[in-house]
């Protein structure tokens, strides 16, 4: 299994959609978790993407083929993590905030948050301020979830915050993304910050006031 996972990482940094798609069926055959899969396959092989695109090994388009081959794992993946164990633990808007079109981790926690029994409505990428506030209002959200992976669409998550408080909504703000810190969640008033989707699926269990052992 440790060298199925290892060949699953470089299949997300070659960009290989069918190698990704036939060894997370392997892996789920072979008894792994959706999440196992995830924690120790899909995403160091992402993270590796990360490193060489940061450090101009490789570009957009090498990039846009790994985030293709992983969302493929995903897409497989994606019927196990939502399958809920309890019905409605609370309803979630999540997005990624305005001028920001990495969805990948939003999408893995939208997944996980589905499957700890929230439902969950996603708005996308490049979400603007009066869609977080009309799907809030409309769904009768208990927690708005943000994402952004870039330090200048970060900001946009205070936009929505303060949007929220003056209109004086009760939603719960939980905010998340590779370049958000917890003195980042401070600083925007957000009520809870994740680094990852068990975090997520965490904080939000304690926002709507879920004991975190119930459902594990
Ligand atoms: C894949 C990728 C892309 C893909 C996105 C495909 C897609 N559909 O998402 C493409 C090629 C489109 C892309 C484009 C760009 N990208 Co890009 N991208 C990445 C990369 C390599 C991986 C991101 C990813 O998917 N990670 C895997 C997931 C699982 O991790 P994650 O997103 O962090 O999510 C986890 C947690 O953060 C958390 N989380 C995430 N969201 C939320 C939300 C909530 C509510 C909570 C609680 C938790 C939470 O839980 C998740 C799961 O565990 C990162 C590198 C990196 N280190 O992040 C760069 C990176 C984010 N990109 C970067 C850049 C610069 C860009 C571009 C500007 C490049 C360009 N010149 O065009 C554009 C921007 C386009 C735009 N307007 O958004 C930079 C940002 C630098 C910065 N300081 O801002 C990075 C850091 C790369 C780098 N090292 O330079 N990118």
């Amino acid at each position: 299994m440790e060298e199925l996972l290892k060949e699953m990482s470089q299949a997300v940094i070659d960009g290989n959609k069918e190698k990704c798609e036939e060894l997370t069926r392997k892996l789920l055959e072979g008894g792994l978790s959706p999440k196992e899969i995830l924690d120790h396959g899909l995403v160091p092989g992402m993270d590796v993407v990360g490193v060489r695109f940061r450090d101009n090994i490789i570009f957009v388009p090498e990039v846009l083929i790994s985030a293709r081959a992983m969302k493929a794992s995903l897409a497989i993946l994606e019927p196990l993590l939502t399958q809920a164990k309890i019905k409605e633990a609370g309803i979630v808007v999540i997005g990624t905030v305005k001028g920001d079109i990495h969805d990948i981790g939003k999408n893995i926690v939208a997944m996980m948050l589905k499957g700890a029994g929230f439902k969950v409505i996603d708005l996308g990428i490049d979400t603007r301020v009066e869609k977080f506030l009309d799907a809030i209002k409309r769904e009768k959200a208990d927690i708005v979830g943000m994402s952004a992976l870039l330090t200048t669409t970060m900001g946009y998550m205070k936009v929505v915050i303060d949007k929220i408080k003056e209109e004086g909504l009760s939603v719960k703000t939980m905010v998340g993304g590779a370049p958000i810190s917890q003195s980042f969640a401070e600083k925007v008033g957000a009520d809870r910050y994740a680094k990852n989707a068990t975090e997520a699926v965490e904080r939000a269990k304690e926002l709507i006031g879920i004991a975190s052992t119930i459902n594990n």
